[in-house]
């Protein structure tokens, strides 16, 4: 009973849920709560709404109190010892937004124990539907917010990314122009994780460097808002965001709501909440020089750096485990459906004969390279099938062997020479650490470690961003740097090493750039 624990929340796309480790790091307790089935008066699919424009993304912003409404109650239901807990942090998905209505501040700090969080934040709310990562609305303003600063080029290299959809900038900025009323009735705005972490503290939280740069109005490298940006989105900007901190700030201790109805410790602490993304890279424990390489639906390649150089493609953010550095990431729209695509036609649907014909062939297919973009890949914006020969010629076809190696040998080029551009360089020791479907193929994770020239280890994600809040709620109390702190967690599994063959990233990137100005509509 006297034993202390760490709990880390994720407010994800689709579910809330909660993890609490021990001192050892090991997994004490776990909740979840899916916004479809387990709050289904909202109405959500997949935890969000598709306005009728299919462009418009939203999530209702009450919907998300109610879910930690009830994962704190199941929680207590299965006698949680919630006096255990010395620190809390947590994550939400990147980029979303929340607008507290005036005078919504006085209601967080004084909230009465007795009833629930959402049937005193209610009217909290000046906009009921919150803006999410999967809205795609904004591109006139991004366009428009791109040439303020100076092109595309100079928004990456001042906020880590060009001016996207989804990022917050244009969101608020939408907002403001269609609903200046309720603009001007908001008092703070927050992102999905300092929302949360609002709601524990009983104060407006402030948002975190990390995820503060998913929105395009963060200098990364001043981390402070930059005030083209803030002028650019809507007026007073500045005092509605607050002050950015670093990602391992405690912010205080829990709000009294939470020690009297639940039995928290009063002194436990609140870690500034981060995004998703940066907080699967602490769950990783991801270290100078590694990568985390996600291979999904659409494929993922994070990594840390110290001198980004942030380009149109890519996204550099503020570091969450150490405020000097910085990551970087990548998202490929074309990952496993691609490789399945080229299973069904060159290896007879059998992943057994799609790895008969990586072991048949050799690094670097000899000369042979294609680009296999079968929807419109955001990284780089192009789309259709590219096969060049050894003389970098484009030809029509390859043979089925050939196709298998080139499609997985073209989408790891890809990902290293994105990931130099923005300033990666491979260290020795360097570790690729593998997630997602494909992670579970020996043969393709062999082709990895050889593209990246460096060994490659499998891990288990099933709880990365909460598990990596978990951590770093220790970390903000405990100080010193992140690896320290979770040096004793056991390390991940060695699955393959590489073979000595030096690829040509150079001559990749060249075809690349080929591909784009010719890519097909
Ligand atoms: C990252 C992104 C998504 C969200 C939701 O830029 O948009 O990964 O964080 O998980």
């Amino acid at each position: 009973m006297n034993s202390k624990s760490y709990l880390g929340f994720d407010f994800s796309t689709q579910q809330v849920k909660a993890l609490a480790i021990d001192e050892n790091f090991q997994i004490i307790h776990e909740v979840s709560v899916q916004f479809d089935t387990d709050l289904p008066e909202f109405k959500t699919e997949g935890g969000v709404h598709v306005h009728e424009d299919k462009l418009t993304v939203t999530a209702p912003t009450l919907m998300w109190v109610k879910a930690l409404d009830m994962v704190l109650e199941n929680m207590k239901k299965e006698n949680f010892d919630f006096k255990s807990v010395v620190a809390i942090s947590g994550a939400g998905q990147q980029h979303g937004s929340v607008y507290w209505k005036k005078g919504s501040r006085s209601s967080l700090q004084n909230l009465s124990s007795e009833k629930s969080l959402s049937d005193q934040l209610c009217d909290s709310f000046s906009i009921h539907d919150s803006p999410i990562w999967m809205d795609s609305s904004t591109t006139d303003i991004c366009r428009e917010m791109e040439s303020v600063v100076g092109g595309p080029a100079a928004m990456a290299s001042l906020t880590g990314s060009r001016a996207y959809e989804r990022f917050t900038g244009s969101q608020i900025a939408k907002i403001y122009r269609n609903n200046a009323d309720a603009y001007s009735n908001t008092e703070r705005i927050s992102l999905v994780s300092s929302f949360a972490a609002s709601l524990l503290l009983g104060d407006y939280a402030a948002i975190d460097n990390s995820d503060g740069s998913g929105m395009n109005l963060l200098d990364i490298r001043k981390k402070d808002w930059d005030d083209k940006c803030l002028e650019f989105v809507a007026p007073g900007l500045r005092g509605k965001l607050g002050c950015p901190v670093p990602s391992a700030t405690v912010l205080g201790s829990v709000s009294s709501y939470f020690s009297e109805r639940y039995n928290f410790n009063p002194k436990c602490k609140v870690v500034a909440f981060t995004g998703d993304n940066p907080a699967s890279l602490a769950g990783f424990r991801l270290r100078h020089g590694d990568v985390i390489v996600s291979l999904g639906t659409s494929d993922t390649f994070m990594m840390w750096l110290d001198n980004p150089t942030p380009k149109t493609e890519g996204h550099v953010f503020v570091n969450p485990v150490d405020n000097d550095a910085y990551m970087a990431m990548l998202c490929y729209k074309n990952g496993s459906l691609t490789r399945e695509r080229i299973r069904d036609s060159s290896a007879n649907g059998s992943w057994e004969e799609f790895s008969s014909a990586l072991k048949s062939t050799k690094p670097k297919n000899c000369g042979n390279l294609g680009i296999y973009y079968d929807v419109q890949e955001i990284t780089p914006n192009a789309v259709g099938t590219f096969r060049f020969d050894e003389n970098n010629q484009q030809v029509p076809e390859f043979r089925a062997e050939i196709e298998v190696r080139a499609v997985i040998e073209g989408q790891f080029l890809a990902k290293r020479c994105h990931a130099e551009r923005l300033g990666y360089s491979l260290k020795p020791g360097s570790r690729v650490l593998a997630t997602g479907g494909a992670s579970n193929n020996e043969d393709i994770l062999q082709v990895l470690s050889d593209v990246l020239s460096a060994p490659v280890y499998v891990l288990d994600t099933s709880n990365s961003a909460c598990l990596g809040c978990a951590c770093r709620a220790k970390h903000g109390v405990i100080g010193g740097t992140f690896d320290e702190v979770t040096r004793s967690i056991t390390a991940c599994r060695l699955a393959a090493t590489p073979n000595n063959c030096t690829y040509d990233v150079d001559r990749y990137g060249t075809l690349e750039k080929v591909v784009t100005g010719c890519s097909q509509d």
